[in-house]
């Protein structure tokens, strides 16, 4: 059986060496790859994967036994459990005929979605497809087996870890003190749902974490880097990666233990395309993100390609592209800023239509209506 009760782990790291910080891998294992890369990451450095390896990616399986045996190496790379791991764990152990529906139905969006999910590759190298909900109960026990490995080291990562002047756990902390959280779930401690927004605290190291998209923070412009709250004194990780088609996955590079705030940075990859600006753009004033967590809208008129909407949250009254309409009350992930672009920048390109591009510059999204390369 597993054991989900909150492990608190306590290191002291050394000096002069680099500390990164990854999280919310999802499954993209080629993605995770690149920015080890990116970041000139080698056996020097510690490295820290504060969760959510699995679930929402193209190769899930993959990516936990890449983590699993770079974890086994020299010591230098230290995973976290994230409220994914721990609930699929959890949810793979219970699988029953009362939840089996429930779970065979996430299957099958995800596979809709993305092409694969977890379960479904542990099953397949067992031998087994999952076609129906039965084929879940009847692969379980070869899965259990099989991957007894797989699990153990899952249900055994640490959920919080306090080191000399950072703390890292995916969600947040529910208690200010480190070890008063020691009483909580895991569950509980990997999902803290807007973390830096909904803590009342300050705490007395940064807290890094995942978990929560660092752009569902954002009530105006969207951007996808890693935001460091120097009031709460807490650092958010989380890009979006898997989770948003406009995401990325970010990696922070702490040049040293003892080194100030103001020196860290960060990389960042995704793969959406991209093609080189040919004319300047100043930036516009005021702006509105329409997030998912403020998707209400009220239609006033819908035209072929835009719609004139009411944004229920802001009161703004504004022209969308059709496509990011959900329905006819609903949109998300659209935003009327209008960004700073040089001639010669480096744009991602998310979308294209009658009046211009959106797109991505430096993980801040936004409309460039010049000409592209
Ligand atoms: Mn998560």
């Amino acid at each position: 059986m597993i054991n989900l009760t909150a492990k608190i782990k306590q290191m002291t790291l050394e000096q002069g060496k680099r500390i990164l910080v990854t999280s919310d891998i999802h499954g993209y294992l080629s993605y995770f790859k690149k920015i080890l890369e990116k970041a000139c990451f080698s056996d020097n450095d510690i490295l820290f994967i504060v969760g959510d390896m699995i679930e929402k990616g193209p190769e899930n399986l993959k990516t936990l036994r890449y983590i699993m045996e770079l974890s086994s190496q020299n010591g230098n790379v230290i995973p976290l459990i994230g409220n994914v791991d721990a609930y699929r764990l959890k949810l793979i152990y219970g699988l029953s005929e009362e939840n089996v529906c429930g779970f065979y139905d996430y299957i099958l969006n995800l596979r809709k979605w993305v092409g694969t999910s977890f379960y479904e590759e542990l099953a397949a190298e067992c031998g087994y497809k999952i076609n129906k909900p039965e084929d879940i109960l009847i692969s379980k026990q070869a899965v259990l087996t099989h991957f007894e490995k797989e699990f153990n080291f899952l249900a055994g990562l640490p959920t919080i870890i306090e080191t000399q002047n950072y703390i890292f756990v995916h969600g947040g902390l529910r208690e200010k003190q480190v070890l008063n959280n020691s009483d909580k779930g895991v569950l509980e401690l990997t999902k803290f749902d807007a973390f830096a927004e909904k803590t009342p605290y300050r705490f007395d190291k940064y807290v890094i974490t995942g978990h929560w998209p660092v752009v569902l923070y954002g009530s105006k412009i969207p951007q996808m880097n890693p935001i460091i709250n120097c009031d709460k004194k807490i650092i958010s990780i989380d890009g979006g990666c898997g989770v948003k088609k406009d995401g990325q996955l970010n990696l922070l590079i702490i040049p040293d233990i003892n080194c100030s705030v103001e020196e860290i940075s960060y990389v960042s990859y995704d793969e959406i395309p991209t093609a080189y600006a040919l004319e300047n753009q100043s930036p516009s004033t005021d702006s509105v993100y329409i997030s998912w967590l403020s998707r209400e809208i009220r239609i006033l008129e819908k035209d072929k390609e835009f719609s004139h909407i009411e944004h229920i949250k802001s009161g703004r009254k504004l022209h969308i592209p059709n496509s990011y309409l959900r329905n006819d009350t609903e949109a998300f992930d659209y935003t009327d800023y209008i960004l700073p672009v040089n001639k010669g920048d480096c744009l991602s390109v998310l979308s294209q239509n009658s009046k211009g591009y959106i797109v991505k510059k430096s993980g801040v999204i936004g409309w460039y209506y010049g000409e592209l390369s």
